[in-house]
């Protein structure tokens, strides 16, 4: 704690380079980052915070740039979290990003961060989430996340956003893929991006037929793509307190985007509050936020009983033993496992 002080000082200034440090701290996992988060999270959340996901290559990193000049533009404060589900090592996409976001760096009114999930289970997304609630903690006007929509990892994140953007391209395929990816279920707003290109009508049609029959009940247990359900982690950190967003007098807007000249963006700034002025009045971000926080708490309880595992050594070469009974055929890895842990809750 004492090691984090003038930071958290700094932090508090609304000073950037703190923010930076903190970040690095927080994604590094390094000594006293929960502390650190401890102390800056003790203040009621303010931030607006808005999820950009879809596929890859879909405009999601155009789109923010666009709507970032515009909120920049009313003198916002605006903080950027792109999240890189590929490995740290290719940077393709990072390096993408950094050079269509490149002219918003100038700007100190901006702020950017680019990370990878490097496609590990659990601990990474808690920390990416982790990363936003800095970004809302330091007082940003307006966090925008963009994730690419193609697995779990990058589906949870989402959770961390108050209003989730799923951008589709008409390249993307028809509603049903989108249903079947689960995106039917995370999204408060649709925008069909490179509206310039053939097939975007068709796309917005789909859409919005196929969100109309949802709202009827018709495929809303529909299972996803191979049978995983990739939606389930975010309707459960979301719903197990709340309705999802239609079943309460939202109605998803399906909207066209051309994002590289920034057409539609101007719309789908007006559906960002629009949806904002509902999440308000109807009691929708208490419910979120809350839900927001119970996934939160199951996540750092998560981590920490692995991370206690980890540290009892048990998971090393103490194993080895247990691996001899089991290739011996005098266990199996239920019954070891039960006798670790029972070690462990002792
Ligand atoms: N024709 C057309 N191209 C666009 C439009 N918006 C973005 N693009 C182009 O599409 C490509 C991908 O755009 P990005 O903004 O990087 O897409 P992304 O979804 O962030 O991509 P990843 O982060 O790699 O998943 C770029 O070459 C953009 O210039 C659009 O509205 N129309
Ligand atoms: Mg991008």
């Amino acid at each position: 704690m004492i090691l984090h002080q003038e930071l958290l000082e700094r932090f508090r200034a609304g000073k950037v380079p703190a923010l930076a440090r903190a970040i690095s701290i927080v994604e590094d996992e390094r000594e006293g980052f929960q502390d650190l988060l401890h102390a800056v999270l003790q203040r009621e959340p303010s931030t607006c915070r808005i999820g950009f996901t879809g596929p890859p290559g879909a405009g999601k990193s155009t789109l923010v740039a666009a709507a970032a000049t515009q909120y920049r533009a009313q003198e916002e404060h605006i903080g950027i979290v792109a999240v890189d589900p590929t490995s740290p090592y290719s940077g393709g996409a990072l390096l993408g990003d950094r050079i269509r976001m490149n002219d918003l760096t100038l700007d100190p009114g901006i702020f950017i961060r680019s990370m990878a999930t490097r496609g590990s289970l659990g601990g990474l997304a808690t920390t990416t989430k982790e990363v936003v609630d800095l970004m809302d903690a330091f007082g940003f006007d307006r966090v925008l996340a963009e994730t690419v929509g193609v697995g779990q990892t990058e589906l949870e994140i989402t959770a961390a956003a108050d209003t989730v953007i799923v951008v589709l391209v008409p390249e993307s395929g028809d509603a049903i893929q989108a249903m079947k990816a689960g995106l039917m279920e995370i999204a408060d707003i649709f925008v069909v991006n490179k509206a310039d290109r053939p097939g975007s009508d068709r796309v917005v049609k789909d859409l919005r037929q196929a969100l109309h029959l949802r709202a009827g009940g018709v495929g809303k247990n529909m299972p996803a793509h191979h049978g995983v359900d990739l939606s389930r982690l975010v309707r459960q950190e979301r719903s197990q307190d709340a309705p999802s967003s239609e079943g309460a007098g939202w109605e998803i807007p399906v909207l066209s985007t051309v994002a590289q000249n920034g057409t539609g963006v101007e719309e789908l700034l007006t559906s960002i509050e629009a949806h904002r002025e509902w999440l308000a009045s109807s009691g929708a971000l208490h419910v979120r936020r809350r839900a927001r926080a119970r996934g939160r708490v199951e996540d750092v309880v998560d981590r920490e009983l692995r991370r206690v595992a980890r540290r009892s050594g048990v998971m090393g070469a103490n194993l080895d033993p247990h691996l001899d009974l089991i290739q011996a055929g005098e266990g199996t890895p239920y019954s070891v496992a039960r006798e670790i842990l029972k070690g462990l809750l002792r």
